[in-house]
């Protein structure tokens, strides 16, 4: 299998969370022009015409985009250990918390994703209060549904602490950093709580450390264009 991603992208993260879980070997590409690179993204549209990260490619040569879709096929094809549970509400609860933040969280993070691609001296706080806003809105949205038991769904690790770390990794850490504004994370009591209990959690804290690895990779590269 080959993954097609980036480590500082949330989607490919959760994604990665599968594939370590399960023991799966896979080789990562990661292709140009994405992480605030402008080269052309060339024979990776090939590959996935919505030019997105991660896509998933199987030794035979089929193609899987969309992070939610390829957790669920690994998921299918590979069910040991399980990281969706077998509850239907434990599964629907898993599945609500990764769209709230695959639609309202990730989508609040968009406006400032634009603004990096801008010099910082242009930098609207207008638009950076509306998208704080934005962000806390979506975090309230998980706080009314995120587990009280160390992981997002009950006590075990499943596919939405992958699609939720990553975006904690943002909200807490590079939002503060990046636009000097304070986390709206401690405003949620249950949030914080889970974000420091999974963080416990071997798979969760390698996919944690790739993306502040990742983070701070771009930030350093970013920082290295502006003083040249
Ligand atoms: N719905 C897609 C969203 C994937 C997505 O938006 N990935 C971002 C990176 S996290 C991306 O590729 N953005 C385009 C770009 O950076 O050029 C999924 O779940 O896989």
């Amino acid at each position: 299998m080959k993954l097609y991603q980036t480590y500082a992208s949330p989607f490919p993260s959760r994604v990665r969370l599968l594939l370590y879980a399960k023991g799966l070997e896979f080789e990562v590409i990661e292709p140009p022009g994405f992480g605030g690179s402008t080269a052309p993204k060339g024979n990776y549209l090939a590959i996935n015409p919505i030019g997105r990260v991660p896509t998933l490619v199987m030794d035979d040569g089929r193609v899987l985009p969309e992070s939610e879709v390829i957790c669920e096929f690994l998921e299918d094809v590979y069910p040991r250990p399980a990281l969706r549970p077998s509850d239907p509400w434990a599964r629907a609860t898993m599945r609500l918390l990764a769209r709230i933040s695959d639609i309202y969280l990730v989508m609040a993070f968009v406006p400032l994703f634009d603004l990096l691609a801008t010099p910082r001296a242009g930098w609207d706080p207008v638009v950076i209060d509306a998208a704080v806003g934005e962000i806390a809105a979506a975090l309230g949205y998980l706080e009314a549904h995120v587990g009280t038991e160390g992981y997002a769904v009950g006590q075990a690790l499943t596919a939405a602490d992958g699609a939720l770390a990553p975006m904690l990794v943002l909200t807490d850490e590079w939002l503060p950093e990046t636009f000097g504004v304070a986390s709206p994370l401690p405003r949620n009591p249950r949030l914080t709580a889970y974000w420091r209990a999974v963080q416990t959690d071997p798979l969760v804290a390698r996919i944690v450390g790739e993306t502040r690895d990742a983070i701070a990779a771009r930030r350093r590269a970013r920082t290295a264009a502006q003083t040249t």
